[in-house]
């Protein structure tokens, strides 16, 4: 079996899940290649060394430049905050190794074309951990749409809404920076809800967005008895028109009392309607005209059958995921693209297609009004 020896770089959130991903995604899949988990890089040694000792890896780094110089890694996995993408993405392309990068993808659209300049250039795999495209339901959802099952689109309604800054001591961390987050929930969420849309209904060709405060001030992290002025929006509304023709929204919001982690989508068409929640991550929500008159209306189904994609390597139908498994089902696709099984999907051209809306959203929200998109051929 083909080995992909892998250098992760980030170990809080995003390094956990990713992690989990490494160490169950040959539990449940066959990829074509195995993981091995090799080295963990980051800052912090004694939270490093904790966190690569639960997680199972080799080694422990704190300098990620001289692990990519090593001819004993093959990938770079990338679940640092998104400022530090570029610089680590552009490294590892031109060391040759394959990269699995966090989203958002980068603070710039200019980043975000030199990463994928320089990792097509190197030949290498590149994936964008959009993992939401992962969960079962919106792959049933992509088939629905695909085979014309809800008929032409004419509304996408796409919202992110998470609460976690209704807490006004939440301190002022690297997600309120600009330096660091380009941006508040328009890009931190709203890359994903652009990624979803991108995925299920196509490109944006002119978009409009709001931003709006609604606190201004935080305790410094490093510092909580100052407090320093909040860079971000709190919320955003983008509206706008898809290639296709279709009217959009999408609303992105860490305010949104009571939603936790809230991805969502509804999708109108003249011939039926579509809807998922991440709250409810397992089922989808289907309407069709074409069904008898007596029994039209929106069907609840439960995305758990092993027709269904991903679910048959997990349990019998019924038995739901989570959160989690999206993580799993890229790690084993990103593997078998490792071993030569073409590309993997949302990759860096996404990503520069996303950095392509969200820059124009912030565009928007600085001011310039309606702003057109050019369609990706
Ligand atoms: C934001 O709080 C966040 O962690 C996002 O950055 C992740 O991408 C999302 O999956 C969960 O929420």
């Amino acid at each position: 079996m083909k080995k992909i020896r892998i250098a992760i770089v980030g170990h809080r959130f995003m390094g956990r899940a990713h992690s989990n991903a490494w160490n169950q995604v040959t539990k449940f899949f066959e990829p074509a290649a195995e993981p091995v988990l090799q080295v963990a890089c980051g800052r912090d040694g004694s939270a490093l060394a904790a966190f690569a000792e639960r997680w199972g890896w080799a080694e422990v780094a704190t300098d990620w430049r001289e692990v990519l110089g090593r001819d004993d890694i093959d990938a770079i996995d990338i679940a640092t905050p998104t400022h530090l993408h570029a610089e680590m993405a552009v490294a590892a392309a031109e060391a040759g190794k394959h990269i699995f990068c966090e989203k958002p993808f980068a603070n710039t659209l200019a980043e975000a074309e030199a990463m994928l300049a320089s990792a097509e250039k190197a030949g290498v795999v590149h994936y964008l951990n959009h993992n939401y495209r992962r969960c079962p339901a919106v792959l049933l959802a992509k088939k629905l749409i695909d085979e014309g099952e809800i008929g032409e689109v004419r509304h996408w309604r796409g919202a992110y809404q998470q609460s976690w800054l209704n807490d006004p001591g939440h301190p002022l961390d690297w997600k309120l920076r600009k330096e660091t987050a380009a941006a508040g929930p328009l890009w931190d969420l709203g890359s994903h809800a652009i990624d979803l849309a991108r995925f299920l209904v196509g490109d944006f060709a002119e978009i409009e967005c709001r931003g709006k405060q609604f606190t201004c001030e935080r305790p410094l992290a490093e510092d909580p008895s100052r407090m320093g002025r909040v860079e971000v929006e709190c919320a955003a509304l983008m509206t706008g028109e898809l290639a296709g023709g279709a009217l959009a929204s999408i609303e992105t919001t860490r305010y949104a009392t009571g939603r936790r982690n809230r991805h969502s989508f509804e999708v109108y068409g003249s011939k039926g309607a579509l809807a998922w929640d991440m709250e409810d991550m397992n089922r989808l929500r289907f309407y069709s005209e074409g069904d008898p008159e007596d029994r039209r209306g929106f069907r609840d189904i439960l995305v758990t059958e092993r027709c269904h994609e991903y679910v048959g390597a997990w349990w019998p139908p019924g038995h739901i995921i989570g959160y989690e498994h999206g993580f799993v089902h890229a790690a084993a696709d990103f593997l078998d693209a490792c071993a030569g099984g073409g590309p993997v999907e949302p990759n860096f051209r996404d990503g520069v297609e996303c950095l392509r809306v969200l820059e124009a959203a912030a565009a928007s929200m600085e001011g310039a009004g309606r702003v057109r998109l050019p369609v990706s051929g």
